[in-house]
């Protein structure tokens, strides 16, 4: 598991106006699968509060900015994003938290896989539990996948 780290994605200044852009594992270390984004957040609300057992997903403030607090089980740091060149990459079983959002933010997600709520760990606890073995837990659920549909 890698801890999260800023992305300085591509940015084509132009006086028309500028463009960033993102291609498949060449700016980003994933393909991508699914796109998602956060907007409309009222002031003070948090999101968040979960890992995912297997999922990378890079998080780009598009406009605003908004705080993700990233948790390894070990070690927590707060990154500020505000930038729509850079994105930050999170790894699978990071424990993530959103907040701060200005008004009118948007939030672009990259991730590595399509939607799976059995994906979620929602509990800190277990969490923490499944930050002592991620492999393990990785396995247990390709083996019981048949279980899950
Ligand atoms: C994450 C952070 C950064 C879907 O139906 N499809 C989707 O692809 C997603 C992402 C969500 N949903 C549904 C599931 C819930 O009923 O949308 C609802 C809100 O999802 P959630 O409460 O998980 O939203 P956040 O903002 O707490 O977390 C989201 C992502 O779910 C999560 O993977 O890392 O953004």
């Amino acid at each position: 598991m890698i801890f999260p780290y800023l992305i300085e994605l591509p940015k084509i200044i132009d006086s028309r106006g500028n463009l960033s852009v993102v291609e498949n594992s060449k700016d980003i270390p994933f393909d991508i699968q699914r796109v998602y984004w956060l907007y409309e957040v009222p002031t003070g609300e948090l999101r968040g509060g979960h890992s995912h057992r297997d999922l990378q997903q890079v998080l780009i403030a598009l406009h605003g900015s908004l705080k993700v607090t990233v948790d390894d089980g070990k070690n927590r740091q707060t990154f500020l994003l505000d930038r729509p060149n850079v994105g930050l990459y999170i790894d699978s079983n990071i424990w993530r938290e959103m907040s701060d959002f200005s008004e009118g933010a948007v939030c672009l997600v990259l991730a590595s896989k399509p939607y799976d709520a059995s994906g979620y760990i929602r509990n800190y606890d277990e969490f923490i539990e499944i930050s002592k073995n991620p492999k393990l837990c990785v396995t247990l659920l390709q083996q019981n996948a048949h279980l899950l549909q």
